[in-house]
């Protein structure tokens, strides 16, 4: 691959596979198909998966665009059973207040057809918890704070990706928010420029695993086309 040098800088030719219609139009179909089978599970198996197939799933994650190309995040992946079993007793901590008087009744109501409650019990059966940090800056020398750019926007890019990565190695995942999630800082002896962002249990789905019975909104109530 040849380097071209603009003002300075490397650039090198990008030669993008491409599609007849017909052809283009049966993969965007047949990856609609695909996707719409992915499911946010909260009912895990507790057989182990490789951690080769979980550094490929960061990886992909780490190919979303980000600000500046700056790439703010950290995949923190956990399989140590006492990490674990801390992570589930301080989410649980948490959620226990979040359920029993933070949430409004109105939010309370909204989760009803999920059923979900304070019990975590999926943080300690997942075989990883992978929790992705957004670094809200860079350290630099003698205590200089690097700026990153569009840090929300691109970090939850990421974590897109790692969903469909995950679902792609045919695993599944919960995008779990304990709130307040500083507990994961601490327990993960985070630095201070990087802030938690979602917990993500990776794994393979129980036995008997059910999921709510959810339809996803039709094109009209989610598009509007201008031609
Ligand atoms: N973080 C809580 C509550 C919760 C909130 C939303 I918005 C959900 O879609 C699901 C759960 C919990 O994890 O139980």
């Amino acid at each position: 691959m040849s380097v071209q040098i603009i003002n300075g800088y490397p650039f090198v030719s990008y030669n993008k596979e491409t599609y007849e219609e017909v052809e283009m139009l049966r993969r965007s179909a047949d990856f609609l198909q695909w996707m719409d089978k992915r499911r946010t599970v909260r009912d895990f198996a507790d057989r182990p998966v490789p951690k080769e197939v979980i550094e490929n799933i960061i990886l992909t994650a780490s190919t979303a665009p980000s600000g500046a190309h700056k790439q703010p995040w950290t995949f923190c992946a956990v399989s140590n059973a006492e990490i674990k079993k801390q992570i589930r007793a301080a989410a649980e901590e948490e959620e226990y207040e979040s359920y029993n008087g933070r949430m409004p009744e109105e939010w309370l109501a909204d989760l009803l057809p999920l059923q979900t409650d304070w019990h975590k019990e999926f943080l300690e059966v997942a075989p990883w918890l992978i929790i992705v940090f957004k670094r809200i800056y860079e350290p630099g020398d003698g205590g200089k704070k690097k700026n990153n750019y569009y840090v929300q926007e691109s970090v939850g890019l990421a974590c897109g990706f790692l969903l469909t990565a995950i679902h792609n190695a045919g695993l599944v995942a919960l995008t779990h928010t304990p709130s307040p999630m500083n507990f994961l800082s601490k327990i993960l002896n985070r630095p201070e420029h990087e802030k938690p962002f979602l917990l993500i249990p990776v794994g393979y789905p129980a036995d008997n695993c059910l999921v709510p019975d959810l339809s996803r909104k039709p094109l009209d109530e989610i598009a509007q086309f201008y031609e």
